[in-house]
């Protein structure tokens, strides 16, 4: 569901950060909003002018600036995108820590100001632990170098993680250093069904007792977003129905070692009946086919209508329950209710599909969503952010100490609140509105 619709009638292009840093200095003289951008493809409208913002796009800061092949450790420009790295990267044998379904457009420093998450933070972690350093232009233009390229650094307070993660609200990041991990040499995808959540479960502690080392990633999706996919994009579905599916993908430096780890793991699910039925990929074509069926439900739900999306943390007892309590509570008011996520996160991705914005589904929806995992000790944003859509939501997920502490922040480091505003802070605007 886009809530946020843009109404920019300027945007400017950046090619270096001496040139944002002259942009942002103007305007924050002039008390002119800027929205930063990088590819676009947030979910919660982060990127979106909400009125008259001026776009700083920062596609044209697309330059590698330095790979330390020894190290792994890449420098580039905040504009370069993220399968572009990728690609660049594998010419070397490293490998970018994230991934993700937008790779094709979203954009390296986007991903950093959201924290994205992704496919691959079950097994490299977060960005906040594989990105090194950071350069980021202040509001008033100030250019913070912390573009370290150094694994360890106790100096003081860790500034890059202001950046990480606030959405452009408290600076613009123009550069960064992250840490590439090698790439592997075997990858194997297994695409298994299985008949309940609690088979699911099962099945995710049986991967990780038998795959620990080797496992990359741990995927969930049930047959509703199955459906979607195979309907709307005209995918096919390797198995035949079952409630839920999982896809568990293993990275290592042998093959033979790795597929034997996986065979056994495969021999205890099937005996044990948390599996009803799989199918296993080596060749990358097949692969890449397998990992389209989660890649692309986003996309495939888009086309039914209007999709509420919800993207949440929660304790894995109680991880599907939601879905369940959300499809019963929305019945026919809606075409479906899909679950699918970051299982080995804890990150569900909740959504309801209808044909048009309504009334009533919202309300149905909120504030019960937010209530729910707020009572199950969950994040209302696991990996999508807060931007303008979820901002006044942020109180289920932290307290009013730490808003206003956030608050504070924000005042100190943007005091005419030029950057970003209405996003991720509740109630900000800039000083020519207020
Ligand atoms: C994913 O994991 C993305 O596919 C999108 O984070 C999630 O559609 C969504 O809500
Ligand atoms: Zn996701």
């Amino acid at each position: 569901m886009y809530l946020a619709r843009g109404s920019s009638k300027l945007m400017l292009k950046p090619k270096t950060t001496q040139e944002v840093s002259e942009i942002l200095a103007y305007c924050n003289s002039r008390c002119l909003a800027v929205t930063p951008q990088g590819g676009n493809t947030g979910l919660v409208g982060g990127s979106v002018p909400v009125f008259d913002e001026i776009v700083l796009s920062t596609s044209l800061m697309n330059d590698i600036i330095h790979l330390d092949k020894a190290s792994g450790i890449l420098v580039c420009q905040a504009g370069c995108i993220l399968e572009s790295l990728s690609t660049y990267l594998e010419d070397h044998d490293l490998i970018m820590p994230l991934d993700l379904g937008a790779k094709g457009s979203c954009q390296i420093g986007g991903n950093i100001s959201t924290n994205a998450g992704g496919l691959r933070l079950l097994r490299y972690g977060s960005l906040r632990g594989n990105v090194l350093g950071i350069e980021a232009v202040l509001a008033d233009g100030t250019i913070i170098d912390c573009l370290s390229t150094l694994r360890k650094d106790n100096t003081g307070y860790d500034l890059k993680n202001l950046f990480i993660g606030s959405e452009g609200t408290l600076g613009v990041v123009t550069a960064v250093s992250i840490q590439c991990p090698p790439k592997p040499k075997a990858v194997n995808l297994a695409f298994l069904g299985c008949s309940s959540y609690e088979n699911v479960l099962a099945t995710y502690s049986e991967c990780k007792n038998n795959c620990a080392e080797i496992l990359s990633a741990f995927e969930m999706m049930d047959l509703q977003s199955m459906k979607f996919v195979t309907t709307n994009l005209g995918l096919s579905n390797p198995l035949g129905e079952c409630p839920f599916y999982v896809v568990v993908e293993t990275s290592g430096s042998d093959a033979q070692h790795d597929e034997e780890k996986l065979n056994k793991f495969l021999e205890v699910v099937m005996e044990q009946q948390y599996v009803m039925d799989g199918t296993i990929a080596t060749e990358p074509s097949k692969i890449y086919a397998l990992w389209q069926l989660r890649e692309r439900i986003n996309e495939s739900m888009m086309k039914s209508g209007v999709v509420y999306k919800y993207d949440i943390s929660l304790p894995l007892d109680v991880y599907y329950d939601v879905v369940i309590e959300t499809r019963q509570r929305l019945g026919d008011n809606v075409l479906g209710v899909v679950g699918y996520g970051h299982i080995g996160d804890g990150n569900l991705h909740l959504n309801a599909v209808a044909p048009t914005l309504n009334k009533t589904v919202s309300d149905l929806l909120e504030p019960f969503v937010y209530e729910w995992t707020a009572k199950h000790k969950g994040s209302i944003s696991a990996e999508h952010g807060l931007g303008f859509n979820k901002r006044n939501y942020i109180y289920y997920s932290k307290s009013d100490a730490a808003v206003e502490l956030m608050a504070l922040m924000k005042a100190k480091m943007d005091p005419k609140c030029i950057l970003n505003p209405y996003k991720t802070i509740p109630v900000c605007k800039p000083a020519s509105k207020q």
